[in-house]
């Protein structure tokens, strides 16, 4: 037997040991396997299957009531040293932290089934894809990771020339909030997850691996792996921008990734191609520019408020081969959540729909593979990726940030990045509603020391490359009212639209305290319904909020002293200083 399959046979009769399940079952992939698995969890009472005539292949699955979201405050970087963490994680030391987990895993496989699952993150026959192997005492997770990765043969094919995969253990154990740790050692490539069986906590291809430990390794290696939806954008030229762009969880990376152009722009030859919802892996091309892969091969998306008003292209692909987890369903069986029409009969925890608690959870979600997507790109699975031409950060502000602007330059970009804040939402367990830097929506996500990753990212300016230029939007800010003041979704395509003429240098731009804001009548709003006074109120720069908002985020730079880059601290000053004198 070849050496790398021994070591991972020997870890996985390790394992064995520990965890004591019945039987040992190693995925191939199939879709006969696939069929197994699903009609076992509907036996059992784990999966129900939908209304076959209107969702063929469609199931539900509901989870643990206090098993619905990503615990960030359970979810740990095990670095040897402390510092390496950073403030951005929570810490334990390796060794307490394996005997802690070890203790955890103790014969907690007894009855069950253990499932080995090589995946591939990225194409299969991609240089940038990075493969891993979960082990999983849960049916559910591997009907999730066989429609987010590829997952089976293939990639313990890939594993067994490679060589190195990253390891991933997983239990749902008892699902008691009190024993419930996401642990992560980047220095080891290894995942110990116990206790919950919810999406980012136990699909450990998505987080865990595509985000916590690959971005530790793509520091080490000069890459980048981000909370970045991929999109394509091809003009009536025919030629196609892509952008990555990094908003928080549940602040609309799936919505703007499968974007339907306004009819206007249909008509002119515009065109929306999907790459990526959720994470993007970046690296230096030849060219000098960034070139992007998507490693997932599904969308996990949040389900309430898809419709067929905001995202029409996920309505398409969720008739069919779907897990839906935590929806309502309605009379005929059908998913259910809110945007949908007709009424919840059954709500998402199976008791009768009634009263003012919302009958889908506010996080509720659909697993899909992503070729079922009407807008997947035809370069989507390119193993050399896509060159980016702009990066977009966004958060969910209510009030200051305009709908739009871009940054003078690569390193008022990263600043721009490492500066962001946004709206906490049900995503992860916690409040809802509170506003909290998340620099470049990777607080939860970003494998080590934040100071060391903006250093990083400004790191790829060098001679010879080919950079991205950095924008920011805010499809969230509202008027006195309380109301969103931007119509958002498709109506985005006409920030984008001013993104990509700026990138082919044929948009106006005018310079602010905090950065370059479309010029008058440079952003199309015709038949928005945004008249000229909300627009002004959208793209408004207030200079004394604007020096404040300054002064709050070297507050949080503080905390991240002694790491963070010089030239953010310089940049930041400026900026502070322009603001001041404009106010
Ligand atoms: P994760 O999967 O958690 O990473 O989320 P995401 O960033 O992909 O967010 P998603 O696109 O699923 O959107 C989350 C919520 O924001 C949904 O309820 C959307 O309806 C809403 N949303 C998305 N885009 C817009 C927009 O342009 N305007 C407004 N007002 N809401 C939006
Ligand atoms: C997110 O929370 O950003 C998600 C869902 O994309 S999860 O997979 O649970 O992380
Ligand atoms: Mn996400």
């Amino acid at each position: 037997m070849n050496s790398s399959l021994d070591s991972l046979n020997r870890w996985v009769d390790d394992v064995a040991r520990l965890t004591r399940p019945d039987r040992i079952h190693w995925c191939d992939g199939s879709d006969a396997e696939a069929d197994i698995l699903r009609r076992r969890m509907v036996e059992r009472g784990e999966l129900i299957e939908l209304n076959p005539d209107s969702h063929p292949g469609c199931t539900l699955h509901r989870s643990h009531p206090d098993d619905v979201a990503r615990v960030e405050h359970l979810t740990f970087v095990c670095t040897r040293e402390e510092a390496d963490a950073g403030p951005n994680n929570h810490w334990m030391a390796p060794d307490a932290a394996h005997a802690k987990m070890d203790a955890l895993f103790d014969g907690c496989m007894r009855g069950r089934t253990l499932y080995v699952v090589p995946y591939c993150m990225g194409p299969i026959d991609s240089p940038l894809s990075r493969c891993g192997v979960e082990i999983t005492d849960s049916p559910y997770v591997v009907l999730n990771m066989r429609l987010m990765t590829r997952m089976g043969s293939a990639a313990l094919a890939r594993i067994e020339r490679e060589g190195r995969f990253v390891r991933g253990l997983h239990s749902t154990g008892e699902l008691d909030p009190e024993r419930r740790f996401i642990m992560h050692f980047p220095e080891e490539l290894t995942i110990k997850s116990y206790g919950s069986g919810y999406g980012g906590n136990a699909l450990l291809g998505k987080k865990c691996h595509a985000l916590r430990i690959a971005s530790f390794q793509a520091r080490q290696e000069g890459w980048l792996a981000e909370h970045m939806l991929i999109v394509g954008i091809q003009n009536p030229e025919g030629r196609t921008h892509y952008v990555a762009a990094a908003f928080p969880s549940a602040c609309g990376k799936t919505n703007l990734a499968m974007l339907i152009p306004p009819e206007r722009y249909a008509r002119a030859g515009w065109k929306v191609w999907t790459v990526g919802d959720d994470i993007c892996w970046m690296t230096p091309g030849p060219d000098g520019r960034l070139w992007a892969i998507n490693p997932e091969a599904g969308f996990f998306g949040v389900a309430p408020g898809t419709s067929a008003r905001t995202n029409p292209n996920a309505l398409a692909m969720l008739d069919r081969d779907a897990i839906f987890t935590n929806v309502a369903v309605d009379a005929e069986n059908r998913p259910w959540w809110d945007g949908l029409p007709g009424a919840p009969v059954t709500d998402w925890k199976g008791n009768p729909a009634a009263g003012d608690a919302p009958a889908a959870h506010p996080n509720s979600r659909f697993t899909v593979s992503a070729r079922q997507c009407p807008s997947w790109s035809p370069h989507a699975e390119d193993p050399q990726g896509v060159p980016i031409s702009a990066i977009v950060f966004g958060g969910r502000r209510a009030s200051l940030v305009p709908l739009v602007f871009e940054a003078f330059d690569w390193s008022h970009g990263v600043l721009v990045g490492a500066a962001m804040a946004s709206e906490t939402t049900a995503a992860a367990t916690g409040a809802v509603g509170v506003l909290r830097r998340d620099p470049m929506a990777m607080k939860p996500f970003c494998g080590y020391h934040f100071g060391d990753y903006w250093a990083h990212w400004l790191g790829f300016e060098r001679p010879g490359a080919e950079l991205p230029r950095i924008f920011h939007v805010n499809w969230f800010r509202k008027g006195e009212d309380g109301r969103f003041l931007w119509p958002g979704f498709g109506e985005n395509m006409r920030v984008l639209e001013w993104m990509v003429r700026r990138i082919e240098g044929s948009a106006d731009a005018v310079d602010s305290p905090i950065g370059r804001l479309p010029a008058a009548e440079a952003l199309d709003t015709a038949g928005t319904g945004v008249d000229p006074a909300t627009l002004d109120a959208l793209l408004e720069v207030d200079p004394a909020a604007w020096e404040a908002e300054f002064r709050d985020i070297e507050a949080f730079f503080a905390d991240y002293a002694p790491r963070v880059p010089e030239r953010l601290h310089a940049r930041l000053a400026h900026l502070r200083e322009g603001a001041a004198a404009a106010a």
